[in-house]
């Protein structure tokens, strides 16, 4: 689903399309959910506090492929009070993925514009943007979770006390992003005006929540790619758009961590 609204002045859009992007969602269903589903979708476009839509898309494809089955990234919240310290946990942990500093610039740059649909690629080192539509970014789809691993991410949540489908949804997709041999990172923040936690997910250091990553009421938002160099970015843009990818097993969601803990741990 796409909902999106045409913007009075020119100058108002910062996307040169014309349009501001109000909501999307997408995902792997079984066929008899299709109904419930697309109904959840609309709903979510027509309610959203980014505004009201004046165009909604939703396009509904069966999918016969077989599906990749993946293991969901290990959960945690790390241990963040104010925008200010979210900063510099954010440019540690960058930093100590290897990402450079030049490249955690242009991702902030992007995600404060926002604005975007989809997604940038960003190359670790040289902060090069390698997706092909810089307007619309890659727009991660055909993921989704199987019933018996969603029963069982949906009890860890509920006993840490975020079973939203914001989180659900965010975990999927990330497990997917983390999932292609080239991404080293991803860095997300919601787009959503008073939703200010994000995260940063990778292969390391698992799905990584970061509370207070933006004032509440900035539009602000976006997801960053941080790739290795010699990434083709088609090829990167075709697994994360059209393979199918389910998550079967679930890792540990755990509570709260610092970043001394996150560290230690690593540099073990
Ligand atoms: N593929 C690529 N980029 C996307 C996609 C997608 N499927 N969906 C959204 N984006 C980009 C787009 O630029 C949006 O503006 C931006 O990400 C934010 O999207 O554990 O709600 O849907 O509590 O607003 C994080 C949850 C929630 C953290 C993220 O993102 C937690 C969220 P939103
Ligand atoms: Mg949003």
């Amino acid at each position: 689903m796409r909902a999106s609204k045409k913007s009075r002045s020119a100058e108002k859009t910062r996307n040169s399309s014309g349009e501001t992007h109000i909501s999307g969602a997408e995902g792997l269903f079984n066929s008899s959910d299709i109904q419930k589903i697309a109904k959840n979708f609309i709903e979510r476009a027509l309610h959203h506090e980014r505004g009201t839509p004046d165009t909604i898309v939703i396009t509904i494809e069966s999918i016969q492929e077989s599906q990749r089955k993946i293991s969901s990234l290990p959960l945690s919240t790390l241990r963040c009070h104010f925008p200010s310290e979210s900063k510099h946990f954010i440019q540690k942990i960058l930093r100590f993925l290897g990402i450079s500093a030049r490249a955690i610039q242009a991702a902030d740059r992007i995600i404060q514009h926002g604005n975007m649909r989809g997604a940038s690629i960003l190359h670790e080192k040289t902060a090069r943007r390698l997706e092909h539509n810089k307007m619309r970014g890659v727009r991660v789809s055909r993921f989704g979770i199987h019933k018996t691993a969603g029963k069982k991410l949906g009890m860890q949540l509920s006993r840490l006390g975020i079973h939203t489908d914001t989180v659900t949804e965010a975990l999927i997709l990330a497990s997917k992003v983390a999932s292609c041999s080239g991404v080293v990172a991803e860095l997300c923040v919601s787009d959503d005006p008073h939703y200010t936690t994000g995260y940063i997910a990778s292969e390391k250091l698992g799905y990584l929540r970061i509370p207070k990553i933006k004032r509440k009421g900035s539009r602000a938002g976006g997801r960053v790619f941080f790739v290795k160099d010699g990434t083709d970015a088609s090829s990167l843009a075709h697994y994360l758009e059209r393979v199918p990818v389910l998550i079967t097993h679930i890792a540990p969601c755990r509570k709260t961590v610092t970043i001394d803990e996150i560290q230690d741990r690593h540099n073990k």
